[in-house]
């Protein structure tokens, strides 16, 4: 069995289907996503759509994106969050637009999304990242495993050459042989492939701006990608 682990989709279905068929992935296959299933292109819905579909045929786990979450308020509240419909809300608001039926199945798929996943060697993977130096189990507030910029950062800015048995190692990085996130697309260090620092893998491409969209073997650290998302949805603006 592989476990491919999904970057941020950000509406991208086309993206999401040229992956799949490059990875050529199977029901054999564990699929780990992580989050931001909307919010940039044009198919919300459609894209809510098939990853509940795909739930039904395929092993699946959903992990909770910050702007999946946004989007969950608004169904739910239907209240206008300006911020929201700036970064990359409008095109989701207008998806769901043009099907008022999709909201009430989708508000279930919204709410059925796991803050992270722990598997069976202990690999964590989450949206964003956690700040408690004991691990995910001891995380005061949730919103921080699909908000959190700092995990990123601080595996970035740490000496790579640092020993994990130095008083100076981020006490935050031992408890998980590796982490895989995404949120902070790789695109703003000029990079587009999946990254890794320290044992902190960041799988967003970009997908929402001008990137592909990764899927990534953890066992192999195998990669495939779509074309740059924008190129396949044309007079698009996406989070541009
Ligand atoms: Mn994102």
């Amino acid at each position: 069995m592989r476990t491919l682990v999904i970057g941020d989709i950000h509406s991208g279905l086309r993206a999401l289907k040229q992956v799949f068929e490059r990875a050529q992935v199977t029901t054999a296959d564990r699929l780990i996503f992580l989050g931001d299933y909307v919010d940039g292109w044009s198919e919300a819905v459609e894209t809510v759509d098939f990853l509940s579909e795909l739930d039904e045929t395929h092993q699946c786990i959903f992990l909770r994106g910050n702007h999946d979450e946004l989007c969950l308020e608004w169904l739910s509240n239907d209240e206008i969050n300006e911020v929201w419909l700036q970064h990359g809300g409008q095109a989701t608001f207008d998806s769901y637009s043009n099907d008022i039926d999709a909201s009430d199945l989708h508000i279930m798929f919204y709410e059925g999304l796991k803050n992270y996943f722990i598997d069976e060697q202990n690999r964590l993977y989450l949206h964003a990242g956690f700040t408690n130096l004991k691990g995910v189990d001891h995380e005061y507030s949730t919103k921080t495993f699909y908000w959190d910029r700092t995990l990123w950062e601080m595996a970035l800015s740490l000496d790579q050459d640092l020993s994990i048995d130095s008083p100076y190692y981020p006490k935050r990085l031992v408890h998980y042989p590796e982490i895989y996130i995404g949120h902070t697309p790789v695109t703003r260090m000029g990079k587009t492939t999946p990254q890794k620092a320290a044992n902190v893998w960041n799988i967003d491409t970009g997908a929402a701006f001008k990137g592909p969209l990764s899927v990534i073997d953890v066992d192999t650290k195998e990669v495939w990608q779509s074309d740059p998302v924008y190129l396949l949805y044309p007079g698009e603006n996406g989070r541009n």
